[in-house]
Parts: C-alpha cells; structure tokens; sequence
C-alpha cells in the first residue's frame, strides 16, 4: 500500500495533506481498490470512476457533519476505504464483513443506506430541509449521483421538488456515458450534448475559469455569481438547460479526473446558497485499461488478473447447467423468432439478464428503457393493449418500485405482460436490498395474474414458452433465481405446462415437502438424504403460487398429517402462507411448518451461507424435518 493511503484512517488525516500531494493518494487508492477486488470480487469500475471526486468531496466538505449520499452506492469503495474502514476492506460483501453498498449502521461516513438507484437527491433534499428547520446553516449536503441513475423517475421528482424549495442542496453529476450497459435515452443524449457543445465550454472558460484566475475561485467568484445571477442564467438559458429550468444553478461540465482543480470547485460551491448540480465528466473503470475498454463487463468482473485483465470467470458450473439467465435470454430468442407479437423489456439491466442476446438479433424488438421500472411495466402495459406480448424482465427486488403499475395498469385490465423476475431469492454478496424475497408475497395478492416459479431451467423454458400462448392471455410472472439451474440438457422442444398444474416429484409416508421454485432443488436433495436416515418423505414441487393446485393440495393433505413448505422468499404472505390458507378453508387439520426468509432482512454472504443462515438449503430442510418428526 502507498505511503499516503496507509496514514488515512479518517478524512481529517487526507485534510493534513497538501493540495499538490492529492494526486499521489489518488493513484494509491485507485490500486488498493484494483488488488482488492481483483482478489476480492464486487463492484469495480464506477469506484475507479470517482477515485477524484472521491478524494476532493471529503478533502473540502466537513464529513460526516456535511452528508454525502451516494447514489445506489456501488461506486462509494473509495469512500469507504478512507473512512475508516481500509484493514476491513478485505471482508467487502463476504459474510458477517463490511456490505458493499454504504450503511448507515456501518459507519458515521454513510449517510443515507443505498442499493436501488435514484434515490440520492431525495435523500439529499430531506436531510438539507431537515438541516434548514434544525437551523444548522453550515451543514453541507451533497448528493453524488450517475447519468444512469439520473434516467430514474424519482431522480427528477427530487429535482422538481428541490428547485421548487431553494434549499441549500448541490448534486453531483458524475457522467461516464454508462449505466451498467451503455447509458440510454434522451436524458443520456442531451448531457453528451451539453458536454460537447461549444456555448458550455465558453461559458466555462469564460466565467468560471476566468474568474477562478482572479480569486482561486473563491469569494470573488461567489459574489460574482450572486450579483450576477440574472446574466449568468440567461447565459445558460440561451442553451435552454434542462437543470436551470428545475431552477437549479448548472456548473460545468468539469474534468472529474483533475482532483486539485475538483477542489477548488467544491470549495466554491460550497458556499453558493440555494439548489446546484456540477456536472462532472469522468471515465468508467479510469485508471485500469481493460475497465475502460470493457466497461459493462467491468461492472462487476469477478476474480480477474490485476496485471492482464483476464478474468478468472466462474461462477457457475458451466459444464453441467446453464445460468437461468442465459435460458431465459436464448429462449426469448427462440420464442420471438416463432411468435411475432413477442417484444422485451428491460430496465438497463440487457447484459444482466442476458436480454442483450435480443437485442442482438432483434434490435427492433428489445427496449431498454433506461433504469426505469415503473415506467417499463406501463409502457409495457402499452404494448400488450397493443395486442403485442412484452416479456418485461425486471430483477425481483427492483420490481418492488412498480408495484402499483403492476396492479393499476397491468392487472386491473388484465393485459396479457409477461412479468420475468430475475434474481428471485436471496443473491449472496449485494445483501439486503437486493435479495429478491418479497416477490411471491406481493405478487399473490393482485387478481388476475399468474404467479409462477420454475424450479429449473426446462421448467423456465416451458413456463416461458406457455405464458405467451393465446389462452393464457394474461398477467402472467415467473420469477427464477440468479445462477446455474440443474439441468445439463434443458434445450429440448416446448412442453406446455397447465396453468396452476404442479407435480410430484417423490412419494413418502411420513412427511411432505411442498415447493416452490428453485427451493425444490433443495428439497429433493433432502428427500435423498432423509431416505438414509430412513425418513420416508414426499416431495411436491407446486409451481404455481397463483392459482393454485387444488386437487394436488388435496391430495397432500389427505394423505399427510405433517406438511412442510419451503420457499426462498418471504414466509409472511408468501407461498407457505396461500398454503396454509387452503389448509385452513378446507377444514384439514395436518400439522404444518413454514420454512422460508424470516421476518428480518438477510444481510449479505455467499448464496449458500444465506441459505444455510435461513435453514432453507439441503441440511437445513433435513434437520428441520428430523428434529420435527422426533419431537
Ligand atoms: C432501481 C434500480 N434498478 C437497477 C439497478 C441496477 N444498477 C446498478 S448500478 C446501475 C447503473 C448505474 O449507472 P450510473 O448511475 O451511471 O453509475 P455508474 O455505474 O455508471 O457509475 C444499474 C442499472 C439498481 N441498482 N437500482
């Protein structure tokens, strides 16, 4: 480690630093982060992308009095590392270490907790109206968030709030022209422009570093600004600035790389009342080339070689099964090539559920809609009034933001989307807010829709391939894991499944084991392992929360007197739950257990040590039945 980084255990010791030595920590954070996550996988290029800014916010700003809220927090390692948490580091996203995102419980340093995207402004604009009744007027607050996060609806709710309320509040702009993909939309094009167009870098040039070489961009600048305010707007106005028009006051484009020149400015803002957003320019992965040549697969990499770039891939087993999402990629292909009304949807997530192999194929078809899930499901509600049939693929735990477009525009008119959950379950290393276990709860609870859950890749590809037959012109959700699903040969040809149809799996006497989804894996690897404990349990894989298998509920409560439910989601309201109620309205009387993610959120771990943590893999289902049989 460099001889600056290892003597910052606190932003007051990158405060002793001289201005002329911040370059230097610059370059020694940006390679601890490289040997950490090359080692130690997570999030990598956005944190490459903000090293400077990074640097300068907590170099200027009075932290933690004056807040930083970092937009969905994937890029805040750097801040993390000179907040005190360097030696710690190493734990990063492992179980019972440090979470990747910031935390408020984790440290002083993290203001607001983060993970879903676009929150920051609002964040931002509560703490700086909150500072404002509290009369604290020298508290600072900066909300620091991406060009992809700005394509987020509530990011301009904030700003339309924000400029409206004059509130002391400045946000940062950082645009790398990247969400996890290439950014996308017309909020993406207009900054591209304003960073090109020639009226900017004049007025740039002009005003601010012109004045900057008068006073060092100090209370000359300030009371330049103050007075000068109608000019300086019409100056903007001229190029109509969509911030200006939120009443904001727009600054820049700057080079975020120039960490003294980054100083200088946030030295100035600082002092500049009321609403201001400082556009930055910065590169994705900035400082490790194959990051920025390869900034989508860079996101997240993995294990990678810190000297080449190669990425030392595997997190699945790619001899035996594919990855859900690769199943769902290739079969949307195969599906839209036979079916013609057959559209996607994808809210800036193409390369992550693997929706990018339509866009590739089908560039027409495919439309990412920018990190938008509201607005993906109504304009996915849109199409299908249309008469076409969008596959509106949204990871389970960011469909939690469309909850009421499912129900307002989706299923109370019954249009026939074809709702497809990824990540559904616990995900491992992102932690709590990205576990998709709310999914089957709330989804249960809307009429209309089918609310189903493949417990492998065939199953995916069938329920894929029957959720867009006329006859199940409908709300119809599937929800599937994140990673590898058992089956080496899941390619065969389409199998309709009947609508509300499970199956049984194995037959038993002295216990059932009713699933869902992918708990079903488990479950059948537990039937294997009771057997040797010569524990003779049944194994029914339901498929369908909603409707339900009546006749095989039947038939699992007439033949059994214990009955377990296993679900990797929520037990209240989940799957267990509709069980339960059958079992209740039918008048049976079998003895019952939930098993499912318990009523407190999940931190993070590996897949399995989450699972393990819930008793909801292999050993813990057999455990549980052992000891609930012998009681
Ligand atoms: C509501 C929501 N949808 C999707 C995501 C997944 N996601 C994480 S980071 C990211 C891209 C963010 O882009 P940007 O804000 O520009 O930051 P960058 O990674 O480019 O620094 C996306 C889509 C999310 N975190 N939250």
């Amino acid at each position: 480690m460099g001889r600056l980084l290892e003597k910052i255990d606190s932003p007051a010791d990158l405060k002793r630093l001289t201005l002329e030595e911040l370059p230097g920590v610059c370059n020694e954070l940006r390679d601890f982060i490289i040997d950490e996550v090359s080692a130690n996988p997570g999030h990598f290029g956005a944190s490459l992308g903000v090293v400077e800014l990074t640097i300068a916010l907590h170099y200027v700003f009075n932290t933690p009095y004056d807040k930083l809220i970092w937009d969905v927090g994937h890029q805040a390692y750097g801040h993390k590392i000179i907040t005190g948490r360097r030696e710690k580091f190493r734990t990063n996203r492992k179980y019972k270490g440090i979470s990747g995102f910031p935390k408020i419980l984790e440290s002083e340093y993290d203001a607001f907790g983060v993970g879903h995207a676009s929150t920051s402004i609002s964040a931002a604009l509560g703490m700086a109206v909150a500072a404002k009744l509290k009369n604290e007027k020298d508290r600072n607050v900066v909300a620091i968030i991406g060009d992809g996060a700005m394509t987020g609806g509530m990011a301009f709710e904030a700003l339309n709030n924000a400029g409206a309320g004059k509130s002391n509040l400045l946000v940062i702009l950082n645009d790398n022209n990247m969400a996890i993909d290439p950014n996308v939309g017309g909020i993406h094009q207009y900054l591209l422009n304003i960073s090109k167009s020639n009226a900017y870098n004049r007025f740039k040039k002009d005003v601010w570093e012109g004045l900057g070489k008068l006073d060092g961009f100090g209370r000359k600048t300030r009371d330049f600004l103050q007075k000068n305010q109608h000019a300086i707007k019409n100056l903007i106005l001229e190029e109509n600035n969509l911030f200006e028009a939120f009443d904001f006051r727009y600054f820049g484009p700057v080079d975020g790389h120039d960490v003294k020149y980054l100083v200088k400015v946030l030295d100035d803002l600082k002092n500049i009342p009321g609403p201001k957003l400082l556009h930055l320019i910065t590169k994705k992965g900035k400082g490790f080339k194959m990051a920025e040549i390869n900034q989508t697969t860079f996101h997240s990499p993995g294990v990678f070689d810190k000297k080449t770039g190669e990425i030392y891939s595997c997190d699945c087993n790619v001899k035996k099964a594919p990855k859900f999402q690769s199943v769902f990629g290739e079969t949307l292909v195969e599906l839209a090539e036979q079916n013609d009304k057959i559209v996607g949807i994808t809210p800036a997530m193409p390369t992550g559920c693997s929706m990018n192999l339509l866009f590739n194929k089908m560039p027409h078809r495919a439309f990412d809609v920018g990190i938008a899930e509201q607005h993906a499901v109504t304009f996915s509600a849109g199409l299908a009034a249309q008469d076409l049939i969008p596959f509106c693929n949204i990871y389970s735990t960011f469909m939690q933001r469309a909850y009421d477009q499912i129900i307002h525009d989706v299923a109370l008119q019954n249009l026939h989307v074809v709702f497809c959950l990824d990540r559904g379950g616990l995900v491992g290393e992102d932690g709590p807010t990205h576990h998709g276990v709310f999914d089957i709860a709330y989804m249960r609870s809307i009429p209309n829709i089918v609310v189903s859950a493949p417990m492998d890749e065939t199953e995916l590809r069938n329920l894929m391939y029957t959720a867009q037959l006329p006859e199940n012109a409908r709300p119809f959700s599937i929800r599937y894991p994140r990673g590898c699903g058992i089956k080496p040969n899941w390619k065969k040809p389409f199998k309709k499944i009947e609508v509300g149809k499970g199956r049984k799996l194995a037959d038993g006497s002295d216990v059932a084991l009713v699933t869902i989804g992918k708990s079903g894996v488990y479950a059948n690897r537990a039937v294997k392992s009771l057997e040797k404990k010569e524990i003779s349990a049944a194994h029914y894989d339901m498929r369908f929360v909603k409707p339900l298998d009546t006749e095989l509920l039947k038939e699992i409560f007439e033949k059994h007197s214990k009955v377990i439910t296993i679900e990797d989601g929520v037990i209240q309201g989940g799957f267990g739950s509709a069980v339960l109620e059958f079992m209740v309205e039918n008048g049976y009387t079998a003895k019952i257990k939930l098993l499912g993610i318990p009523d407190r959120f999940i931190e993070h771990g590996t897949p399995e040590e989450l699972y393990c943590e819930c008793g909801i893999d292999t050993h813990g289902i057999t455990k549980t039945v052992v000891k609930w049989l012998g009681e």
